[in-house]
């Protein structure tokens, strides 16, 4: 995707940007160490996916930094709520068609075999056993409408809907005190989040989109909906769902990417 593109995916205007990166350009001289935050910092992680630039150039670094402080003050916004929820919406904003993600393309996607799946439940939890889906479908259904921000520079609204996180972990008797929940994906991505996250209220094991079954392109059989969290913390096609006091990082997160993804 083309930069201009990605801009204005954003929302972000490319000449009013051009402008602030070159008043920043004059500034540089007073703050020669900017650049190299930019560069040092994870914090950016995704910065040259975000802004689409390589960051060899001084225009481009400038250009990026610009960018990624804009979207930011956007995503805290959508992310960060007074009352500690996330922000929901009428279902007449879901965007359509909802984007797919992952780190291979679509062609890509994992296709789960339902008669075979098995959820796995390890680690600091009483009750060991194995789930199938009609079980998980069978506990109280709940669903939202929430916003799903990727650090690559996107965001849309969706309509998800399945268990309560909350509700799983207890009636498998997860030791609430433990620090991590981690999950294992059917292809080769796994995440893990903190205990607090895993219990808030709209933290959903999310079994549809949009009113029907998750759709393989969205994960299915299910994936851990977090709308206080970023893309990347969400895993899809979840396979193994386990609680442990050992930090289990993630895909991204391992690359650099922020562990605690959001708020
Ligand atoms: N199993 C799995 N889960 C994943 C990913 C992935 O590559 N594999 N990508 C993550 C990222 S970066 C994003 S933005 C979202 C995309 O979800 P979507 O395809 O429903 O938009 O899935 C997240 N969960
Ligand atoms: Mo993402």
């Amino acid at each position: 995707m083309s930069q201009k593109k990605r801009l204005s995916l954003l929302g972000l205007d490319g000449a009013a940007i051009l402008k602030e990166a070159k008043n920043l350009l004059a500034k540089r001289v007073e703050q020669p160490s900017r650049r190299a935050f930019l560069r040092n910092s994870l914090t950016l992680g995704g910065v040259a996916m975000l802004s689409g630039c390589s960051l060899s150039d001084d225009d481009n670094v400038e250009k990026a930094l610009s960018s990624v402080s804009r979207f930011n003050d956007r995503v805290q916004g959508w992310l960060f709520d007074p009352n500690k929820l996330a922000p929901t919406y009428p279902e007449s904003m879901i965007t359509r068609p909802f984007p797919f993600n992952a780190y291979y393309g679509i062609d890509e996607v994992r296709h789960v075999d339902e008669a075979s799946y098995r959820l796995e439940v390890t680690g600091m939890v009483a009750d060991k056993r194995q789930w199938r889906l009609e079980e998980l479908r069978a506990m109280a259904q709940v669903d939202q409408v929430t916003r799903h921000i990727c650090v690559e520079g996107w965001s849309a609204i969706g309509k998800w809907g399945g268990v309560p996180f909350s509700t799983f972990l207890k009636r498998v008797g997860a030791d609430l005190n433990a620090k991590y929940v981690g999950f294992k994906c059917a292809d080769d991505y796994y995440t893990s989040i903190d205990m607090p996250t895993a219990l808030h209220p709209q933290t959903i094991l999310a079994l549809t989109y949009d009113g029907k079954t998750l759709p393989p392109e969205y994960g299915f059989p299910m994936k851990l909906r977090m709308p206080t969290k970023l893309g990347y913390k969400n895993p899809k096609h979840i396979q193994a769902i386990f609680v442990t006091n050992t930090y289990p990082g993630g895909y991204w997160e391992d690359q650099g990417y922020n562990w605690f993804g959001g708020s």
